[in-house]
């Protein structure tokens, strides 16, 4: 068994015997009520999941485990000489809950590179589809083409005990994330480098070896992949992505179907999409006022004709947060490190300082700050990786950190298969008194 395994094996009975113990004690209280209203929206504000890898407040944002980004940035291990927080440091964080060492962080690398190798139908497979296919779609086509490797499913046909489940899980949770980054950076260089692939260097950390594997071996551009993957891994458990990956998991269906189900969920305009978006906007904004950078009143301008065309403006608005998103603040701060003249940036800025007054003005949108595909998008334009379909893939690779490891706690808790009831608006009318 790997120390790594090991060492969650020590986490496992514990864990499990808190919250049996917790229901035990407390499970008949109640919480809150639940109104006719958030039925209608989206189950706002709702509880309805568990999720102990990280939790936003609304007001103060995302924390991992208890850890503000700006705390991680500070306590997480980074890669020799390097100030970005390792990604394999959060996935420790989350797994554990604990916080890793510098030799914690080297051996989840050393362990990720050791299982990486992507079989060769995989590629075949994405070879198959058409050169325009969207990266996205791909990206998922790819993953259901790994799941011939799942071990979850070999061991549930060969008949495994329930309290065993977690193992295989486990397994298929660490190989999917070794595995992710090749998957993703053979879809890039298929589409916009000739099928030119490049080799990993199982030398490089993980972030650092997907910026290869793309093309980019700027330290910086490794730095900043860092931060990306960092700050993208998870989102507590009411997100698409996240609910989608732990909808489909309680099923038992393995990491494969679960985090496929996760990515249709990215996919969309209004979750991870929208860092492609973004930049889709802003581009259009500067072509249609002619190029260089526009004022404060031209992006007023533009701001407004894009709400009057009954269009979102992308990259500002949350579900649940209601303020800037730190994420945000994360790719600011390393921005106005490394590329502080980056002409994009200043539009960036430029936006964030215009629209949330317009947004707010129009009385309904309920959060008019940007949030984290506001900013992700123009750190990659800056070192050349410019082609923005591609952006919510690499949200995608970071995103399994999280939702893959809330998979292996669900199978070490048992969590049983998510049925929440439904209602006629009828039958509500009834249950109410309404007419
Ligand atoms: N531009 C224009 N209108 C917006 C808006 C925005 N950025 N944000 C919200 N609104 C509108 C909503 O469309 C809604 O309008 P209707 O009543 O006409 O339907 C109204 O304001 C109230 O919405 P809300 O309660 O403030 O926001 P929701 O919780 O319903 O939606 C969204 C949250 C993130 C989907 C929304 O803010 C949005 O569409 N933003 C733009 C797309 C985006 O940036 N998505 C990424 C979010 C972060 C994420 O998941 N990243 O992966």
């Amino acid at each position: 068994m790997d120390r790594i395994k090991e060492h969650f094996t020590t986490k496992l009975e514990p864990a499990v015997r808190e919250v049996k113990d917790f229901i035990k004690e407390h499970g008949d209280e109640v919480i809150g009520d639940i109104k006719v209203s958030q039925l209608y929206s989206g189950m706002r504000g709702m509880l309805a999941i568990i999720s102990e890898t990280s939790k936003l407040d609304p007001d103060e944002g995302i924390r991992f485990r208890g850890y503000s980004i700006p705390e991680l940035e500070e306590k997480l291990p980074k890669y020799v000489d390097g100030q970005q927080p390792l990604p394999e440091g959060i996935f420790y964080l989350m797994l554990m809950n604990e916080l890793p060492t510098e030799d914690d962080v080297k051996r989840v690398s050393n362990n990720w590179a050791r299982r990486s190798i992507v079989p060769p139908h995989v590629f075949k497979v994405i070879d198959a589809l058409p050169m325009h296919t969207h990266p996205m779609t791909q990206f998922v086509a790819g993953i259901m083409a790994l799941r011939t490797e799942s071990e979850f499913q070999k061991a549930y046909r060969a008949g495994i005990s329930k309290s065993e489940y977690w193992d295989p899980t486990y397994e298929d949770a660490m190989n999917l994330i070794a595995r992710l980054p090749r998957l993703a950076a053979y879809i890039y260089r298929r589409a916009y480098h000739n099928g030119e692939h490049i080799e990993p260097d199982s030398k490089l950390d993980w972030a650092g070896n997907f910026a290869h594997m793309l093309g980019f071996d700027n330290p910086e551009f490794k730095e900043m992949m860092r931060l990306y993957m960092t700050i993208h891994s998870d989102h507590e458990g009411g997100n698409v992505s996240a609910h989608a990956t732990h909808l489909v998991g309680s099923a038992l269906s393995d990491a494969y179907l679960s985090f496929a189900a996760g990515m249709n969920g990215l996919a969309g305009p209004l979750h991870g999409l929208a860092n492609q978006e973004v930049i889709r906007w802003l581009l259009a904004m500067r072509d249609e006022l002619g190029g260089g950078l526009p004022s404060k009143e031209q992006i007023s301008n533009y701001v407004k004709k894009t709400l009057s065309e009954g269009k979102v403006i992308p990259g500002f608005g949350h579900a649940v947060l209601r303020k800037t998103d730190p994420r945000y603040d994360a790719q600011r701060r390393f921005a106005m490190e490394y590329m502080p003249d980056d002409e994009l940036f200043i539009l960036v800025s430029r936006v964030y300082e215009v629209v949330p007054e317009i947004l707010q003005a129009t009385g309904k949108v309920k959060n008019p700050w940007p949030n984290v595909d506001a900013h992700s998008g123009q750190l990659l334009m800056h070192y050349g990786l410019t082609q923005y379909d591609f952006y919510t893939v690499l949200f995608g690779v970071s995103r399994s950190l999280g939702v893959l490891t809330n998979l292996v706690w669900n199978r070490v808790m048992g969590s049983p298969i998510e049925r929440p009831g439904s209602i006629t608006t009828d039958l509500l009318k009834d249950k109410v008194g309404a007419k």
